[in-house]
């Protein structure tokens, strides 16, 4: 068990997991540090519960490379979205011919538009009583997550009890987030993936088991249920594609730990061998078949 107020978790580490196939460090921390309150702050209406469970169609998000939105990543001539910790640095770009236009990462990230279909439920509850980032957040999670490997070789549980309640990088609104906007342009989260209406999202310390055993109980987990961000091709659209007639979860375990000193960069143990022979490094599991349930 460790004790967990006061943990200051950086979201580098997901640009970290984007480009960890490349082998390309990256400080975790920033230097400087976001506004938190000795108060847990209540949200308005609030302690606000979502339930959600998930099952039928569960994909698993393979490495592959991102095409980069104009809009978030701007152009070559005119460069947006190289902010550290949720943006992309220019020299992880790649351009078209002419040089008039950026087209992908120039690396593997898990914000690709691979993935293969396998087996899977979840079940959450989180419990939303603080407005923002706190030693003191009152936030609360349960969530556990079941699902197979590609060749259904490996079956992963993930549970969660314990939120992050102070973001670093950004905030992570005392562990538990309802009803807001995130990632791309919101500069809450990776900018690789879209800007999305957000129903819920949480930031946790997870426990991993592969095959019924235990092989991590320190790493990050990272769970939103969010406006459709894939088109009729699971491609992972831009912005003005996000669909909010569909909600979809994504799980994501990122190359980070938790240790007591702090956020460290670590590969996710998942055991599942890529084609090049190297083993991937997070977890992001998509469900699409979800219920939700607010009040
Ligand atoms: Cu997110």
């Amino acid at each position: 068990m460790w004790a967990l107020h006061g943990f200051k978790l950086s979201l580098a580490g997901f640009l970290g997991a984007a480009l960890l196939l490349g082998a390309v460090e990256f400080a975790l921390a920033s230097e400087g540090q976001l506004p938190q309150s000795s108060v847990a702050a209540p949200v308005v209406g609030g302690p606000l519960v979502v339930t959600s469970k998930g099952a039928g169609d569960v994909r698993w998000i393979l490495p592959g490379k991102r095409r980069l939105d104009p809009k978030i990543f701007g152009t070559p001539a005119a460069p947006l979205g190289f902010e550290p910790d949720v943006g992309l640095p220019i020299d992880m770009r790649l351009v078209n011919a002419d040089g008039s236009a950026w087209t992908t990462t120039a690396l593997p990230t898990p914000f690709s538009d691979k993935f293969a279909p396998i087996s899977g439920y979840y079940a959450l509850k989180a419990v939303d009583v603080t407005l923002d980032d706190s030693p003191a957040s009152k936030d609360k999670i349960e969530f556990s997550a079941r699902f197979a490997s590609p060749d259904n070789n490996n079956i992963y549980k993930v549970t969660s009890k314990h939120v992050i309640p102070v973001g670093l990088a950004h905030t992570f609104m005392g562990g538990v987030g309802t009803n807001f906007s995130f990632h791309g342009m919101t500069g809450i989260g990776t900018k690789l993936m879209p800007t999305m209406p957000v129903l819920m999202a949480f930031w946790g310390a997870a426990i991993l088991q592969v095959n019924g055993v235990v092989v991590a109980t320190n790493r990050l987990v990272h769970v939103m249920i969010t406006c459709d961000a894939r088109d009729a091709d699971y491609k992972l659209v831009f912005d003005d594609a996000v669909d909010c007639s569909h909600v979809h979860t994504h799980v994501i375990l990122a190359n980070i730990a938790i240790t007591p000193n702090g956020p460290v960069t670590s590969p996710v143990p998942t055991g599942f061998i890529l084609p090049n022979g190297m083993e991937q490094p997070f977890l992001h599991i998509m469900y699409e078949d979800i219920k939700v349930n607010g009040g």
